[in-house]
């Protein structure tokens, strides 16, 4: 039997804008897989380095990269990370960069227990849209859609657009 190709997804974003919550649900009713790519790097100790500014260890991007490779070839991989500039282009067929207000965004990370420094800086990545810009530097313009995450309707609303796509995508490639 033929093996039906999927497409992968990227799923970015400043912190906090809820891009673990869609990923999580859309694997879910989708039956794609999802990377978390914080998790993976801390599993597998997929790092090169402490940032003594934000007291966190530092990705190392090309390790992150590597262990991905195959999964990615094979297709049908959500992606979620804050980040989007260091994956191979080809990886992806579309990305999405979850927005949020930045009343939402800073309650959302004062409850994750982030203060000071690293709370102003995260709601200041969502004001200035750096990873919107990011993301339509390192991507075809098309394929990169801003998608609003305030509230649960938002949430919904994203859901169902994106499994949409995703039948239509299989549609049209199988
Ligand atoms: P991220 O993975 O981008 O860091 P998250 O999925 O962990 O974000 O979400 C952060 C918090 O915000 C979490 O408590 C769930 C909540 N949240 C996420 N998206 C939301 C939405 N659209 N409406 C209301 N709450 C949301």
């Amino acid at each position: 039997m033929r093996i039906m190709k999927k497409p992968n997804i990227l799923i970015t974003g400043t912190p906090g804008v809820g891009k673990t919550t869609l990923g999580k649900e859309l694997a879910q009713r989708t039956g794609l897989s999802y990377i978390n790519v914080g998790e993976l790097a801390q599993e597998g100790q997929l790092f090169d380095g402490f940032d003594a500014e934000y007291q966190c260890p530092i990705l190392d991007e090309d390790r992150v990269v590597d262990e991905l490779e195959d999964k990615m070839t094979e297709g049908g991989v959500i992606v979620d990370y804050h980040g989007c500039d260091f994956f191979p282009e080809r990886w992806f067929h579309i990305v999405f960069v979850l927005r949020t207000d930045n009343t939402h965004l800073y309650n959302r990370l004062e409850n994750r227990g982030y203060s000071g420094k690293k709370l102003q800086d995260n709601v200041q990545c969502e004001i200035f849209q750096t990873i919107y810009e990011e993301a339509m530097e390192s991507y075809k313009v098309e394929i990169v859609h801003q998608l609003p995450s305030n509230d649960p309707e938002d949430m919904e609303g994203n859901l169902e657009q994106i499994i949409q796509w995703i039948e239509q995508w299989m549609k049209d490639n199988n």
